[in-house]
C-alpha cells in the first residue's frame, strides 16, 4: 500500500511537471497577442494614411478607443494569466518540496532497502547453505524413511499375522477354557461320585468283611453241623439234595413221623418220578408223609402242599377198612401207594 501511494505521488508530480512545461505556450500566446496588437497598430497607421481630415480624425479616435479597449482587455487577461502562473508556481514549489521530501525519503528507504537487501542476501546465502544441508539431511532422512517404511510395512505384516494368530489363540483359549470348565465340572462330579463310591466301597468292604466273617463263621458252623449230621445221620442215604432214613423197626404213622421230626426231618414227601424210583429200591413197606386225616378224600403232604403227581397202586386209595387215612409205600411196582389205617404198624422213610 505504501509503495502504491508513493507511485501515485510520483504520478501526480509528473503531471504537474507537464503542466509546468505547458506554461511557455501562454507566453507564446501572449506574444501572439502582442503580434495582434502590432498588427492592429499597423492597421491603424494604414488607416491613418487612408483617413485624412476630420473623418480621419474620427476614425483615428475610434481606432484609438478600440485600441484602448483591446489593450485594457489584454491587460486584464494578462493579470489573470499571471495570477494563474503564480498559483501554478506556488503549487509547483510545494510539489517540488514534496518531491524533494519524497526523494529524500525514498533515498533513505532505498538505503534501508539496500541494507535489507544485503542482509537478505546474507540470509539467503545462509538459508541456501542451510537449505543445501537440509536437502542432504532430507535425502538422508528420505532414505532412512524408505528403510523405516519398509521395516514398518514388514512389522505391519508381522503384526497382522500375529494379530490373526492371537485371535486364533484367543479362540482356542476360549474353547479350551470352556472345555476346561466342562472337564472341571465333570471332574468335580466324578470326584463327588468317586467319594460316594469310596464311601459305598468302604461300606461294602465293611459289609463284605462282615459277610466274609459271617460266611466264615457259617462255613465253620456248617462244617461243624455237617460233622454232627454225619455223626447223627449215620445210615442215612443221600439222593439229590436230600438225605433219607430207612427204618429197621415198625411203628404206626404218627410214631414214625415223630421219630423223623426228632431227627430234624419229616416223613418222606415224593416230588418227582426219580425220587419214587429211588425209594422203590428199598424193599420194605414204609410210611410216607401223605394222609387225608384232616379231610377225608383230600390227600395232603406233611408240609401242607397238595398232592399233584400220584403213584397209587391200582384201585387205591380205596378206603377198604375204616379210617384208611395214611399212605404207605409197598414194594410191588412203580405205582406202589396204598391207603391203610394210620394205626397200623409199618416201616417208615424219613427225609431231610
Ligand atoms: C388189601 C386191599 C387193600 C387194603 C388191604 C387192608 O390188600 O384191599 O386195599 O388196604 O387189604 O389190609
Ligand atoms: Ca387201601
Amino acid at each position: 500500500m505504501e509503495e502504491d501511494n508513493k507511485y501515485e505521488n510520483l504520478e501526480s508530480i509528473y503531471t504537474n511537471i507537464d503542466n509546468y512545461n505547458n506554461l511557455p505556450r501562454v507566453q507564446e500566446r501572449s506574444c501572439l497577442d502582442t503580434e495582434v496588437q502590432k498588427r492592429g497598430c499597423e492597421a491603424a497607421s494604414e488607416g491613418r494614411q487612408a483617413c485624412s481630415g476630420k473623418p480621419a480624425a474620427v476614425c483615428l479616435g475610434l481606432l484609438c478607443v478600440l485600441l484602448l479597449a483591446v489593450i485594457i482587455g489584454l491587460w486584464i487577461k494578462h493579470d489573470a494569466g499571471r495570477d494563474q502562473l503564480q498559483s501554478s508556481y506556488d503549487n509547483m514549489t510545494k510539489e517540488r518540496d514534496q518531491l524533494q521530501s519524497s526523494y529524500d525519503n525514498m533515498t533513505k528507504e532505498r538505503d534501508q532497502l539496500l541494507d535489507i537487501n544485503n542482509n537478505l542476501t546474507l540470509e539467503r546465502d545462509q538459508l541456501q547453505s542451510s537449505y543445501d544441508d537440509l536437502t542432504m539431511e532430507r535425502d538422508a532422512f528420505q532414505q532412512k524413511l524408505e528403510l523405516l517404511t519398509g521395516e514398518r510395512n514388514q512389522l505391519q505384516r508381522d503384526y497382522d499375522n500375529m494379530t490373526k494368530e492371537r485371535d486364533q489363540l484367543q479362540s482356542s483359549y476360549d474353547n479350551m477354557t470352556k472345555e476346561r470348565d466342562q472337564l472341571q465340572s465333570s471332574y468335580d462330579n466324578m470326584t463327588k461320585e468317586r467319594d460316594q463310591l469310596l464311601d459305598i466301597n468302604n461300606n461294602l468292604t465293611l459289609e463284605r468283611d462282615q459277610l466274609q466273617s459271617s460266611y466264615d463263621n457259617l462255613t465253620m458252623e456248617r462244617d461243624a453241623i455237617q460233622q454232627k449230621l454225619e455223626m447223627c445221620f449215620k445210615g442215612w442215604r443221600k439222593f439229590g439234595s436230600s438225605y433219607y432214613y430207612f427204618s429197621n423197626g415198625r411203628k404206626n404213622w404218627a410214631e414214625s413221623r415223630q421219630y423223623c421230626r426228632e431227627m430234624g426231618a419229616d416223613l418222606l414227601i415224593i416230588n418227582s418220578r426219580e425220587e419214587q424210583e429211588f425209594i422203590k429200591e428199598v424193599n420194605i413197606d414204609a410210611w410216607i408223609g401223605l394222609s387225608d386225616a384232616q379231610t377225608e378224600g383230600i390227600w395232603k403232604w406233611v408240609d401242607g402242599s397238595p398232592l399233584t403227581t400220584v403213584y397209587w397202586s391200582t384201585g387205591e386209595p380205596n378206603g377198604a377198612h375204616k379210617d384208611e387215612d395214611c399212605a404207605v409205600n409197598e414194594v410191588v411196582s412203580l405205582s406202589t401207594w396204598n391207603d391203610i389205617p394210620c394205626s397200623s404198624e409199618a416201616g417208615w422213610i424219613c427225609e431231610l
